[in-house]
This record gives structure tokens, C-alpha cells and sequence, in this order.
């Protein structure tokens, strides 16, 4: 059970949006994402009563950028890539977005910088130039890069570069090179960025791919393992998670201290001892959200989900507080992803139900809200390198980068020219203006439960508690928090299968109460009304939310 202490930090009770700003809005015809089109859409995420109500944005990366990683290869850290807009334009986003009550979490990629950067230009100019170890660079073996490491986009995370001799890392494409980070310079460039933005008023950094930021410099061969893929065809034992990393974000740490209500939060797909929890640091003196992937990989089932929830909720030490996400810029999206073996909409909105009623913060990837599903793409609509590369046999990431669907007007109101990459084909009736008319479109039910949220201590502040005595292919928990006065609890249920069930959960079951009032259910037909432990049902694939009284 949680207690409450005073003033806890902003983003415990805040819902995060992620824009993508490639495919939010296009404001002047070139098919592409902008600032001013961001802008302009601000009042859909808060301020009307017609709007989400989300609390933050984060934007995956804005900066100047030869865009083969999409923006995850910066040119410049302290810029605004002309494609979305000026530093102005960043400007009046952040006071517009203020202005709303939204916060503004910038993507911030420590891990390598574009080769076209020009620290990079510069190191790889001369063995002896001023930033050669900005970067990591050694000397093969005859034939051989300085070891077997594996580039997590394919091939082998070392290039040749003619001009030196020398081998660069490069953890990802080989336009990503790795920075050094044992180097005090490249720490104190980049914590100078992260001034940079502070000072004009951003709220939180997104740390990309914060598990590579430390390598063993000794360069060992990592062990091998059978695999179909290269970079899963060995065990990333020296290339990733290294001591290295935990120190740079413990300085991190320490450089934003100045700004106290700046909310850090990382990505670690690691598969460590520990998993992405060991990057809360000891104390929580690293970040203070990482994004857990294990819920976002799982299959849907309630007792994958029951056990992976119970382990990443007990895994955050306190201090931190975990980030609950379900889809990003990275993966197909989960309506298609959890959808495969039964209803993909009636599942969506169980995984809502979900999203918004576990311990964390809810993080929602721009269209999730719609029940937006992945574009079907042709080889020649493709545009990202990775989703390229393995092509047709992995689906990769361009499906669910597809535009933002407003209305039912041509490119649905994304552009007046030709989009990036072509809309979803769903987009005539998945769509913000349809969202809002019908009452049990998927828009509906995001910004019910958001506002039920919001409402409830016990689901903004309360701890999870498993309730066990149920179906196995039920997922059943409550939510529960201690104020001075009183106690409250919220009790969710989810039927995972596809047939209905009905329940009567025994005396021994870990319940608060057993009777409470039906506050919300993911079928749009089910009325709210009383509700009992000793005799409840659950349609197919239905979720509800019940206040224990
Ligand atoms: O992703 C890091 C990461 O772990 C990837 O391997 C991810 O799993 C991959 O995209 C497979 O789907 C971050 C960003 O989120 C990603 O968009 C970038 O491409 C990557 O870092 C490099 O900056
Ligand atoms: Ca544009």
C-alpha cells in the first residue's frame, strides 16, 4: 500500500503524448510534419473540452538531421531542422504549449551523432586532430575490424575509414558513429546542450538508446550464439551495458539538478541482469523513468502479462516510477501487434484500459488514440534504412510511422501535398473527426479514462496489488492508496480470451472490498451499475474498472 507524500514530481500523475513530427501535421504542402503544423493541433491534445487532456509531449527528434535514422542522427544539437521548421517556431510551440498546461519533452540522442556532425567531419579529418577520441577509433587487423561486434541495424558496428586507416563505431547505421564518452569533452559539449534546451524551457529529455553509452575499450570479440539476424547472432556482452553508461547518467543526473522539475526519461532495451531498471541507478541517482519493453514484446496473454507486470512494478526502486508503454516509433503498432489472434480493436481497448490503470506514467504514441493501424506499405513506399534492410521479412518501422489522420478530407487533413509516407488505409474511418462524433470510438474511450484517471488517487498514486483466484485467462488487480483520512481502491478486470466469463472470485481473494460500483467498461453496451466479487461477467476480450467502496 502507498502512502502519500507531499508534492509528489509532475509526471506521476501526467499522461505523455509522443509526436512524431515527420507525420503529425503538415503546414505548408511538402508532405512532410512541421512545427507550425504541430502548433496548430495543439488544442486536440489539451485546453478545449473537446481535447485528450494529455499532460506532456515528447517529440522524437527535431534537429538538423541527413535523416537516415529519421532525425536519431543529429547534425546539430542546439538547431531546429529547416524540414520542421526554425528555433522561433520551437519557441512558440513550447509557449503555446505552456500556455495549455502541456509540458515539452525533447528526444536528446547521446549515444552517437550523424557523420556529418561536424565534430565528427573534424575527427575523422587526421589521426591527430583535436576531436579524434570524440569518437571511438582503432586499428583493425589485417583483414579485420578491431572486433566482431554487430551493428543493431545489420552488418558490423565498425567501418574502415579510407582516409585514416582506422576503424570508427558506430552502434547502429554506419552514418551514426559512437561518441566517446570516456572523453570529458564530449560530456561537457553535451551537458552544455542540455543547458541549451533547459534555458528555453523544456521539461524532460527522452535519452535514446541509453545502454550503449559505454563500451569496453579493450575491444573483446563478443561471444557468438545462433541466430538468424547478424546482431542477434552474438551476446552483447561488451559493446552494451557497460559500468561507463551508469556513470554518465549519474553526471547527468547531477547537470540538471538546477532544474528541478526536469523529468528524465530513457530507453534501455537491454536484456541485462537487472534489465532497463538497473538504469534508476542506486537511490535513484540515474533516471527517473526507463521505458520497459517486455510488456510492448509480450503476447497478449493475461498470464505473460500477470507475471511480466508483477516483475517490472516491483523492479522500480523507489524514487523512480515506472513509464507503462505499449507502442512507439519503433514497433508495429499493438492494434495490430496484440490484435493478431482475436478482435484487434476489442484488445486495443482492453490494452487501453491497461495503459491507464497501472502504476505509471502512460506514455501514448500519436494515433494510438484513434485505433490507428500500421500502413500497409509497398517496397517502393519504404523509406527507413532498418525497415529496408530486412524487408519483406520483418515488418520493421515505417508502418507505424504513417500520417496522422484528422479528417475525412483529401491526405486526411495531414498535408495538401503528397505525404511522406502513405496513410493508413483505415484512415476514412479511423480518424479525429469520426473519434469525437461516436461515443464508443477509441478516441472516446482515451479520453474517458484519461479523465478517470486523473480523478482517482488510487490509480494516479496507488500501488498495484495482484488479486489472485480468478480465471487463468483473466488478468485481475486493484489499485490502492492510504491519505490520512481514508483509503481508496480501483479493482480492474480483463478477460483476455475470446469467449465470455463469468466470475466469482473466492473469500480467500485479495480484496479491499467486495462490492463496489462499475465506474467504466471497454464495451461501449455494458451500463455502469453495481458490482460484486461474488458474482460478476466479462464479455470477450472486455476490460472494466470497478471503485471498491
Ligand atoms: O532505438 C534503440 C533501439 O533499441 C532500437 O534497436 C530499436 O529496438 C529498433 O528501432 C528496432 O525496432 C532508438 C530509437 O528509438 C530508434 O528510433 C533509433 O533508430 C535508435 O535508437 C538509434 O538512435
Ligand atoms: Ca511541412
Amino acid at each position: 500500500m502507498s502512502l502519500i507524500h507531499a508534492a509528489p514530481p509532475w509526471w506521476h500523475s501526467a499522461v505523455v503524448y509522443q509526436i512524431y513530427p515527420w507525420s503529425f501535421q503538415d503546414s505548408n504542402g511538402d508532405g512532410i510534419g512541421d512545427l507550425p503544423g504541430i502548433i496548430s493541433r495543439l488544442d486536440y491534445l489539451k485546453g478545449t473540452p473537446d481535447s485528450l487532456d494529455i499532460d506532456a509531449i515528447w517529440l522524437s527528434p527535431l534537429y538538423p538531421s541527413p535523416m537516415h535514422d529519421f532525425g536519431y542522427d543529429v547534425m546539430d544539437y542546439c538547431a531546429i531542422d529547416s524540414r520542421f521548421g526554425t528555433l522561433e517556431d520551437f519557441d512558440r510551440l513550447t509557449a503555446e504549449a505552456h500556455r495549455r498546461g502541456i509540458r515539452v519533452v525533447m528526444d536528446l540522442v547521446l549515444n552517437h551523432t550523424s557523420d556529418q556532425h561536424p565534430w565528427f567531419i573534424e575527427s575523422r579529418s587526421s589521426r591527430r586532430s583535436e576531436k579524434r577520441d570524440w569518437y571511438y577509433w582503432a586499428d583493425g587487423t589485417a583483414h579485420h575490424p578491431p572486433s566482431n561486434w554487430a551493428a543493431r541495424f545489420g552488418g558490423s558496428a565498425w567501418t574502415k575509414d579510407k582516409h585514416t586507416g582506422q576503424y570508427y563505431l558506430h552502434s547502429f547505421l554506419p552514418e551514426q558513429p559512437d561518441l566517446n564518452w570516456t572523453n570529458p569533452a564530449v560530456r561537457d559539449a553535451m551537458f552544455g546542450v542540455v543547458r541549451f534546451w533547459l534555458e528555453r524551457g523544456v521539461d524532460g529529455f527522452r535519452l535514446d538508446a541509453i545502454n550503449w553509452l559505454g563500451k569496453d575499450t579493450s575491444w573483446p570479440d563478443n561471444p557468438r550464439r545462433l541466430a538468424w539476424r547478424s546482431y542477434y547472432r552474438q551476446v552483447h556482452r561488451y559493446d552494451r551495458d557497460q559500468p561507463q553508461a551508469h556513470e554518465t547518467l549519474r553526471a547527468l543526473r547531477v547537470a540538471v539538478k538546477n532544474y528541478p522539475d526536469t523529468m528524465l526519461v530513457g530507453e534501455a532495451s537491454s536484456d541485462t541482469p537487472g534489465g532497463p531498471a538497473a538504469f534508476y541507478g542506486s537511490g535513484t541517482n540515474e533516471l527517473h523513468e526507463v521505458f520497459d519493453f517486455r510488456l510492448l514484446r509480450s503476447p497478449w496473454q493475461a498470464d505473460v502479462f500477470r507475471r511480466l507486470i508483477l516483475e517490472s512494478d516491483r523492479a522500480v526502486p523507489g524514487g523512480g516510477w515506472p513509464p507503462i508503454v505499449f507502442s512507439n516509433h519503433d514497433q508495429s503498432r499493438h492494434i495490430d501487434r496484440y490484435g493478431k489472434d482475436g478482435d484487434p480493436v476489442r484488445r486495443a481497448r482492453a490494452a487501453a484500459l491497461l495503459l491507464f490503470t497501472l502504476r505509471g506514467t502512460p506514455f501514448v504514441y500519436y494515433g494510438e488514440e484513434l485505433g490507428l493501424r500500421d500502413g500497409r506499405l509497398r517496397r517502393s513506399d519504404l523509406r527507413d534504412p532498418y525497415t529496408i534492410r530486412y524487408w519483406p521479412w520483418k515488418k520493421g518501422r515505417d508502418p507505424a510511422r504513417t500520417p496522422m489522420p484528422w479528417d475525412t478530407s483529401p491526405h486526411a487533413g495531414f498535408t495538401t501535398g503528397t505525404p511522406w509516407l502513405p496513410l493508413s488505409a483505415d484512415w476514412r474511418r479511423t480518424n479525429v473527426v469520426q473519434g469525437q462524433r461516436d461515443t464508443g470510438s477509441m478516441l472516446s474511450l482515451y479520453k474517458r479514462l484519461i479523465r478517470v484517471k486523473k480523478g482517482s488517487r488510487a490509480l494516479t498514486a496507488g500501488s498495484y496489488e495482484p488479486i489472485d483466484g480468478g480465471p487463468n485467462d483473466c488478468l485481475l488487480f486493484h489499485r490502492r492508496v492510504q491519505t490520512d483520512t481514508h483509503q481508496e481502491a480501483m479493482l480492474v478486470a480483463i478477460n483476455f480470451s475470446t469467449h465470455a466469463q463469468t466470475i466469482s472470485l473466492p473469500t480467500s481473494a485479495s480484496l479491499p472490498q467486495r462490492s463496489g460500483r462499475l465506474v467504466l467498461s471497454t464495451d461501449p453496451q455494458r451500463s455502469e451499475g453495481r458490482w460484486s466479487a461474488d458474482r460478476f461477467s466479462l464479455g470477450p476480450e472486455e476490460g472494466m474498472m470497478v471503485e471498491i467502496e
